[in-house]
């Protein structure tokens, strides 16, 4: 394993100003997106939505360090035949892999999942190395049930175990492959569970995740580290103030986070788009952290695109155009640079 060359990926991933495109939907899940605008969910389809943001020059050379992919999208040629995969590289970004292969029921627990894809994981690293992915991407999704369920109550500390245990042989083998692994365990935001909750859950959750990386032998300089923000669930009444999530979230990773991690790129994970990126700003003018905090957004990053697009050739320069704004006041985000005022008036 050469760390210093792991290093330099992960550096270039979390460079300042930009962060990263998650555009590694799996068929179900684009599905569900292009039925929000009444598109059909077909190879073509998704060639176009894609190629359509990878040519979306100013958004990818200036916010985008990397893009993560799904199987598909990384062997698939855009309309003219270039490689969607060129795209990225020629904007300077990276192109990255998704490798899990989603979430499966975990036995004898109740409400809890775990993520498959491990076997035969080294071989499908090596062949997504020669097709030019330099990072990859491997979900955890642990969910918080609801606050009076007292029978099955989740998540266990042995379903959390389960999760980070799998992300931590992933990231091993993603190492010795020579591809940085994008370390994901998600706290889920849906539900009605508090942020005292959720802030509680995730530092379980971070700490188990730590442990396995450091059980596992994986160097710290070679990983990402995408989690959640610590938020109220979505149904929950008491929605925290944008200055308690940043300082909780800020908190929960000074506590849990080794300084040799380089970045830090959150994921989305339903929050609205304005509100991802207020949370992010808010983190980066409080400060005082070691690491590198940006976005591995994905609806937060596409949603406005995507409604601005509808599937149609004829919106490509608008929906272009939506791109170019999220991504840039993601950007100033990543910065601590970002104000409403700006981002209303060029909306
Ligand atoms: C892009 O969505 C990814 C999930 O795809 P599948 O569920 O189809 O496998 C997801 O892992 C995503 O990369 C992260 O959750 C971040 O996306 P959000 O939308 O939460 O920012």
């Amino acid at each position: 394993m050469d760390i210093a060359a792991l290093n330099d990926i992960a550096l270039r991933m979390v460079t300042p100003g930009k962060g990263l495109l998650a555009a590694d939907e799996s068929f179900g899940t684009i599905g569900k997106r292009f039925d929000s605008i009444n598109t059909e969910n077909t190879e073509d389809n998704r060639r176009d939505w894609r190629e359509m943001l990878f040519r979306t020059t100013r958004a990818m050379e200036d916010h985008v360090s990397g893009v993560i992919l799904f199987d598909e999208t990384l062997r698939q040629n855009a309309k003219d035949g270039t490689p969607l995969r060129k795209l990225i590289e020629d904007a300077g970004a990276i192109p990255g892999i998704k490798v899990d292969q989603g979430i499966t029921p975990l036995a004898g627990r109740a409400g809890e999942n775990i993520t498959q894809g491990l076997d035969g994981l080294r071989e499908r690293l090596a062949e997504y190395y020669e097709l030019g992915a330099r990072f990859a991407k491997w979900r955890a999704v642990i969910e918080i049930s609801h606050p009076e369920q007292y029978v099955a109550r989740t998540p266990t500390i042995g379903g959390i175990k389960a999760n980070t245990h799998a992300l931590g042989r992933y990231a091993a083998l993603c190492q010795e492959a020579g591809i940085v692994p994008i370390v994901e365990p998600e706290v889920l935001m849906g539900g009605h569970h508090s942020i005292e909750r959720c802030h509680e859950v995730t530092e379980t959750t971070l700490n188990s995740l730590f442990t396995e990386l450091y059980e596992q032998g994986v160097k710290l300089e070679g990983i990402i580290l995408k989690p959640n923000m610590v938020v109220a669930g979505k149904k929950c009444f008491d929605q925290a103030s944008v200055t308690e999530v940043a300082e909780r979230t800020i908190k929960v990773l000074k506590d849990t986070v080794p300084a040799a991690v380089p970045g830090i790129a959150f994921l989305s994970g339903g929050q609205d788009n304005e509100i991802a990126t207020e949370h992010l700003d808010m983190m980066n003018k409080i400060g005082g952290f070691p690491w590198k905090l940006t976005y591995s957004y994905g609806r937060a990053l596409q949603q406005s695109t995507l409604f601005a697009w509808q599937g149609k050739a004829e919106n490509y320069d608008a929906a272009q155009a939506a791109f170019n704004h999220r991504a840039h006041m993601n950007g100033l985000a990543s910065l601590g640079q970002w104000s409403a005022s700006q981002d209303a008036k060029a909306a």
